[in-house]
């Protein structure tokens, strides 16, 4: 039998949630969940290209009714496309913005499934075409913003750094924790919140990050965002960080004020002996949908 998340077996062409035929149609699902299973430029493990694949396949074990919002989501339609996947960055950050434009123009809600954080590129751009005027908010351990790494400036380690080059409304990071003395420069253009100040209590720093996003706020869902004994799955665990609790708080309250236009959860890099993380990833992102379209409703 072929297994399906290191096998390119089913996994990646699976659903995402495991619906039925009836909440599956492009044509009528407001969501699209894009996996982009690639993986060149990570630097420490490699892995996350078969993240995608782990999280569908833990995705079919999820309740789909959530009980803090009472709301069923994937009633809206959950459309799962075929995945991206491209040999260089040039061609796969063409590629994505290309499909992302098209399911945007479509009205769709596009959630990007990585596949390392390099992806966060292409799909953030059409975003900021389609809406005009988005704000970024990184979820991260990692600053990302090196100007170029290994020679390459489309890496993992410098998609913040293509980012604040485009014409967004603002960028803000959120639970920060290591970064070179190089990347410093760049961090100016960053209202960043980093890991050991979300620590002092008289600090209300959900406040304050949400004050710095404007309207339309376009989420980056870097999981080495939570502390590596809960996300232990990533290219680059880093100790400390989010909780789940808090990291759900945070998001709840950000859509509840702003426009969540689209997201994306990146870094995901499956072991098969802890299933735990796939399902945190899956989740993540059914809590997400379920805190927008509540917003919405
Ligand atoms: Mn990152």
């Amino acid at each position: 039998m072929q297994d399906p998340i290191f096998g390119q077996g089913t996994g990646i062409s699976g659903r995402y949630g495991g619906l039925p035929d009836q909440f599956f149609h492009l044509k009528d699902a407001q969501i699209v969940i894009l996996p982009v299973p690639f993986d060149l430029t990570t630097t420490y493990q490699h892995g996350t290209c078969h993240g995608p694949a782990a999280l569908i396949e833990a995705s079919r074990n999820m309740e789909l009714y959530d009980i803090e919002t009472s709301l069923e989501v994937y009633k809206k339609g959950i459309y799962t496309a075929p995945a991206i996947s491209a040999d260089t960055c040039k061609q796969l950050q063409s590629d994505l913005y290309q499909t992302v434009k098209g399911f945007l123009s479509a009205k769709k809600f596009v959630v990007t499934v990585g596949g390392e954080h390099s992806i966060s590129y292409g799909a953030f751009k059409a975003h900021l075409e389609q809406f005009k005027s988005v704000s970024i908010l990184q979820l991260d351990a990692h600053a990302d913003l090196q100007d170029a790494y290994e020679g390459n400036p489309f890496s993992h380690a410098s998609v913040m750094a293509r980012i604040i080059e485009l014409p967004l409304s603002s960028a803000v990071a959120v639970g920060i924790r290591s970064m070179s003395a190089e990347e410093l420069e760049n961090q100016q253009h960053v209202h960043t919140f980093f890991s050991h100040e979300l620590l002092d209590p008289s600090f209300d720093w959900m406040e304050k990050a949400i004050e710095k996003l404007g309207e339309n706020v376009y989420l980056t869902f870097d999981l080495d965002v939570f502390d590596s004994s809960l996300m232990p799955s990533t290219g680059t665990p880093e100790p400390g960080g989010l909780s789940w609790d808090t990291a759900l708080h945070f998001i709840k309250k950000v859509v509840k004020k702003r426009r969540l236009v689209g997201f994306d959860v990146v870094e995901l890099l499956p072991n098969r002996q802890n299933i735990a993380p796939d399902y945190l990833a899956a989740k993540l992102i059914y809590k997400i949908l379920s805190y927008k379209f509540k917003a919405e409703a």
